[in-house]
């Protein structure tokens, strides 16, 4: 069975989660948090998510763990992720990319401000602003939300990009007071109609029960860094 290392705050955990439960495949979660020795020793980076497959391999990297997933255990009931035709195909992975590099990675840089309470400097506020901006064009050019995210099929930008959006909607919304659903005609529907889904509950009620206790982890990391300084 495939192991599934991480813990269920995160969003690129509940990606990869999001698709194992689409495709229903059986795996087995196991608690672990970003940077411990057990997940170095399993992710390079000790970064979450992290998969054991059934054979023993390790890894990491969302989607890099996306694409090895589909090509791996194709659905007989369910159509496939990513198109058949080669070009469709990259469009999907276009999206997913730029969803990662001009949504999530900006928007990752305000979670520090947002828990700490501290104002976000401008000049950091300035490069986010940037980097969207970019994001939000691009994302106007390749999204279709007609009624998926990249046209008639359900694909895994949809997956992808829902849960990128779990960071960049609320951070940048908080720190930055910017509603990314405005800047994109479409998306706030389409948002919504993913969050209804029954594993998208599902996934979020997990994401619930693991605050607490994520918190408190993240909490501990910031005394310990204050006592360092
Ligand atoms: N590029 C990675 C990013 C994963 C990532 O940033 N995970 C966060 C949790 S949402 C993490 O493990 N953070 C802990 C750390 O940075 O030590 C992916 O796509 O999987």
């Amino acid at each position: 069975m495939i192991i599934l290392h991480g813990f269920a705050a995160s969003n690129y955990y509940n990606l990869v989660k999001h698709l194992l439960l689409h495709k229903q495949l059986p795996f087995q979660e196991n608690l672990l948090y970003g940077g411990s020795d057990q997940l170095l020793a399993i992710s390079p980076v000790g970064k979450v998510p992290a998969i054991t497959t059934p054979e023993g391999l390790n890894l990491s990297e969302s989607s890099v763990i996306c694409d090895f997933i589909e090509e791996t255990y194709p659905s007989l009931t369910f159509p496939p992720l990513y198109p058949e035709d080669s070009s469709q195909r990259a469009v999907v992975r276009q999206i997913m990319k730029i969803a990662e590099l001009y949504f999530e990675l900006p928007s990752r840089r305000l979670i520090g401000y947002a828990f700490t309470g501290k104002a976000v400097p401008e000049v950091v506020a300035a490069e986010v602003r940037q980097v969207l901006t970019r994001g939000i064009t691009a994302l106007n050019r390749l999204c279709q939300f007609s009624p998926w995210v990249a046209g008639e099929h359900f694909t895994m930008a949809d997956i992808y990009l829902y849960y990128v959006n779990q960071v960049a909607i609320k951070f940048v919304a908080s720190q930055l007071d910017w509603d990314l659903f405005a800047e994109v005609p479409g998306m706030k529907a389409w948002h919504e109609t993913m969050s209804q889904s029954e594993i998208a509950q599902r996934v979020e009620a997990d994401r619930q029960l693991n605050m607490p206790d994520f918190m408190q982890k993240l909490n501990v990391q910031f005394q310990a860094a204050k006592a360092n300084k």
